[in-house]
C-alpha cells in the first residue's frame, strides 16, 4: 500500500479552505486543516468537519468539501497543532494584515505559526507559505524562525517555498486550478518540492523562480492593478472637469488593437478601491524594499496611486455636495441612502470597503445616512445595514451607488422618485443611465461623467 502524502493547511480562510479541499481530492493525499479557536473563525472547525462550506456564493467548493470530508474522508479540521509532527507538506495560509495607519505588515500570526511549525515539523518536511507577504519575508523572517525552532537547515533537513495564491472571491477553486502558479523556492531543491505538490492540482503552467522573485511578483501583480485603477480614477476626474464621458474616452483609448504592442487597457474608475489585496500589497512592496532593500527607493508612483484611490469616497461626497447644491438643498440636513457595503459587486466580502470609509466621512460631518446591501452579513460590517431597499430610500434626499451589485441595475427613476424626498442620485460604479434619470427630473451625477 503506497504511503499517503500527508498535508497540513494552517488557516481556514479564503486561501486555506479551497487549497485544502483541492489537495484532499487528490488520490493518495490526506489533508488536515488547522484552525485556532478564534472568535471570528473558530466556528469553521465544526462547520467544515460537518462537510459544510463556511464561504458563501462559491461555485464547486461546497460539493468538493462535502465529498472530501464526508465521502473520501481525506479532509478534516482541528485546532491541535500536534498533527504537524507527521506532515510531509505544511501550507501556511494565515492572514497577513497591514496596520491601517502605518501600512506595515502585522506578522504576529505568521511568526507564531512559523515557530510552531519549526518546533513540530519532521525531517524532510516542505513548508509552503501561500499568504501574501512583503518581499524578503520568507528569507528573513520565516526561514530563521523555522531554523531556530527546529535546529534544522533549510534546503537540507526541510524545505521552504513561497507559492502565492491568486484566489478571488467567487472564483476560489477556478483560480487555483486554471491560473498559472508561481513556485518560489529558497533553494532549487525547495522549488522542486513545491513543483511536485502543485502539479497535482494546477492544470495551468507552473513557474519556478526564487522565493524573493515570487514575493515581488505577488505584490507587483496587485500594485500594478492599483496603479491602473488610480490612473482611471484620475482620468475620470479630468473627464468630469472637461464635461467628457469617461466611458466614451475608454472606448476610444481601448480601441487600440489588443494583440499589438500599442494596446491599452484603461481600467474602471469608481467610488474607491477595497478588498484584501489592492489596498495592502503596494504597502507590502514598499515595506519590503525599505526593510530588506540594498538601496533606498523613493516610491512616488505607487504611493500617490494608493492615495488617489483612497480619496475616491471623499470624491463621492464632493459629488453629493455639488448635486445637493444644484438641487437647492443643504447636505448638512440631508439623509443619504447608500447602496452597497461590500468591496466588490455581488459579494458579501467587506474588507477595506470604500463604503466604510465614506460613512466615516459622513459621521465626521454629522450627516445622516442609511445603508443597503443584499449580500453582506451584519456581523461583517461595523455600521447598521438593511436588506430592505424601500426602507433605505424612503425620504432619502440623496441616493449613492457604491457597489455595482446586479440588484441595482433595475433601479427605475419613477419608483425612486415616489419614495425619495429629493430626486438626487450619485452613481459611483457606472450602474445607471444618467441621461434617463435626468430626463425624469433627477439631479444625476456620476464618477467620470459630464456632471457640471
Ligand atoms: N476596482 C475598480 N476599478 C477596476 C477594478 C476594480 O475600482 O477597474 C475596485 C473594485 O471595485 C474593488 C477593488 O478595486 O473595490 C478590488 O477589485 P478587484 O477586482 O481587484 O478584486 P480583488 O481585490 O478580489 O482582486 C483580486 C486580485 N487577485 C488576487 O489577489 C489573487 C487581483 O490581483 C485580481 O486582478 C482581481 O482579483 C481580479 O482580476 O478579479
Amino acid at each position: 500500500m503506497k504511503e499517503k502524502t500527508k498535508i497540513a493547511v494552517i488557516g481556514m480562510g479564503y486561501v486555506g479552505i479551497p487549497a485544502a479541499a483541492l489537495l484532499a481530492d487528490v488520490d493518495g493525499f490526506e489533508v488536515i486543516g488547522i484552525q485556532r479557536r478564534s472568535k471570528r473563525s473558530g466556528w469553521k472547525i465544526e462547520a467544515l468537519n460537518r462537510g459544510e462550506c463556511p464561504i458563501l456564493n462559491e461555485p464547486e467548493l461546497p460539493e468538493l468539501i462535502r465529498r472530501v470530508v464526508l465521502e473520501k474522508k481525506t479532509f478534516r479540521v482541528t485546532d491541535d497543532t500536534e498533527v504537524l509532527r507527521d506532515m510531509n507538506y505544511i501550507l501556511i495560509d494565515v492572514q497577513t494584515p497591514t496596520d491601517k495607519e502605518t501600512h506595515q505588515p502585522l506578522y504576529k500570526s505568521l511568526r507564531e505559526v512559523s515557530a510552531v511549525v519549526g518546533q513540530k515539523m519532521k525531517d524532510g518536511a516542505v513548508v509552503i507559505v501561500e499568504s501574501t507577504v512583503a518581499p524578503g519575508t520568507t528569507e528573513n523572517i520565516v526561514k530563521p524562525i523555522l531554523e531556530e525552532n527546529s535546529g534544522k537547515t533549510c534546503g537540507k533537513d526541510f524545505y521552504l517555498v513561497f507559492a502565492y495564491e491568486r484566489v478571488m472571491v467567487g472564483r476560489l477553486i477556478n483560480n487555483i486550478v486554471n491560473y498559472p502558479r508561481v513556485i518560489g523556492g529558497v533553494t532549487e531543491e525547495c522549488t522542486k518540492k513545491g513543483l511536485w505538490l502543485y502539479k497535482h492540482i494546477v492544470k495551468e503552467k507552473l513557474i519556478p523562480v526564487s522565493a524573493t522573485t515570487a514575493e515581488v511578483a505577488k505584490v507587483v501583480e496587485n500594485t500594478y492593478r492599483d496603479v491602473q485603477i488610480a490612473f482611471a480614477n484620475e482620468v475620470a476626474l479630468a473627464c468630469e472637469a472637461l464635461h467628457a464621458d469617461f466611458n466614451d474616452v475608454r472606448k476610444c483609448v481601448n480601441s487600440l488593437p489588443f494583440n499589438s504592442n500599442a494596446y491599452r487597457d484603461l481600467h474602471l474608475p469608481g467610488a474607491g478601491v477595497g478588498g484584501h489585496c489592492l489596498p495592502k500589497d503596494p504597502w507590502l512592496l514598499k515595506f519590503g524594499v525599505d526593510t530588506y532593500g540594498k538601496i533606498k527607493v523613493p516610491f512616488e508612483v505607487i504611493v500617490k496611486a494608493r492615495m488617489r484611490n483612497d480619496q475616491m469616497p471623499l470624491h463621492m461626497l464632493e459629488l453629493a455636495e455639488a448635486a445637493a447644491k444644484k438641487a437647492g438643498i443643504d447636505i448638512k440636513n440631508a439623509k443619504l441612502a447608500i447602496l452597497g457595503a461590500s468591496f466588490l459587486e455581488n459579494s458579501e466580502d467587506t474588507r477595506n470597503s470604500p463604503t466604510e470609509a465614506f460613512v466615516k466621512l459622513l459621521e465626521e460631518r454629522k450627516i445622516k445616512w442609511a445603508i443597503h446591501d443584499p449580500y453582506v452579513r451584519q456581523r461583517e460590517f461595523p455600521y447598521p445595514l438593511s436588506k430592505n431597499l424601500e426602507e433605505i430610500i424612503r425620504d432619502a434626499d440623496i441616493l449613492l451607488i457604491f457597489v455595482k451589485h446586479k440588484d441595482y441595475y433595475a433601479l427605475e427613476p419613477q419608483w425612486l422618485k415616489e419614495r425619495m424626498k429629493h430626486p438626487i442620485i450619485i452613481d459611483g460604479r457606472d450602474v445607471i443611465n444618467l441621461e434617463k434619470f435626468r430626463k425624469n427630473g433627477f439631479v444625476a451625477f456620476g464618477v467620470g461623467k459630464p456632471n457640471y
